[in-house]
């Protein structure tokens, strides 16, 4: 912990906690990560998983989750928000097997997802987590706009190349496009390397 945290918490020890939004593409894992970091500390789940992207269209919040690392304890309330994606295709989803009507409001839901990410980031969220898929391009997967805004406001914001289970996994093409931010290789699904995010959430937002 640096000495101006060290300092804050001294100063305002029951301050509030910060929230913390998940962020990344449809798929990438946040809802699977969230429900993680809720049973591993909160013991109760946030949503469901899906294989259909943009499942998640509503911002879903677990209040008060406590990580305790050696000698610290980190508050957050952790918001699994919508995948954020770098375009919208009904198309897409029709290949997932949905009728015409069925991708349609999809697709519409998927865009008032997008909106609602977005204005968690801009009104409530003090710290980012980002959820890049590690089996896909990185660089692909990003959207620089939102990248942008949580620099913009100057939040924390840890990088995280999931699925390390995976056959296909590449973290270290997460980090190598990424050279000048933290990233933390995790799997949600399995809890590979679970104690390094938490160690990373401790430092970052605590
Ligand atoms: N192999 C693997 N699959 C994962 C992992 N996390 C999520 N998935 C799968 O990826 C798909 C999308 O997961 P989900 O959590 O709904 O992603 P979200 O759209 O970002 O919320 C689901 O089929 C998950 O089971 C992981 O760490 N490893
Ligand atoms: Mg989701």
């Amino acid at each position: 912990m640096g000495i101006l945290t060290r300092l804050k918490s001294a100063l305002f020890p029951s301050q509030a906690p910060a929230t913390i939004g998940l962020y990344g593409p449809p798929n990438a894992g946040k809802t699977t990560l969230a429900n993680q970091i809720a049973s591993d500390w909160a013991d109760i789940a946030v949503g469901d998983a899906s294989e259909v992207p943009h499942e998640t269209q509503r911002a879903q919040r677990v209040d008060g989750v406590e990580i305790e690392r050696e000698e610290r304890r980190v508050t957050i309330d952790v918001v699994d928000t919508p995948g954020v994606a770098t375009e919208v295709d009904h198309a897409a989803f029709r290949e997932h097997g949905l009728s015409e009507a069925d991708a349609q409001e999809r697709a519409r839901g998927a865009t008032r997802g997008i909106g609602e990410s977005m204005r968690v980031l801009r009104e409530e969220v003090g710290g980012v987590i980002y959820v890049l898929d590690s089996t896909a391009d990185p660089r692909a997967q990003v959207n620089d706009m939102l990248l942008g805004i949580a620099d913009d406001q100057g939040l924390p914001l840890v990088l995280v190349a999931n699925k390390t289970d995976h056959a296909d996994a590449d973290p270290a093409a997460v980090a190598d496009a990424f050279p000048t931010r933290e990233v933390v290789p995790v799997s949600g699904l399995t809890g590979e390397n679970s104690d390094a995010l938490y160690d990373a959430i401790a430092d970052r937002f605590g």
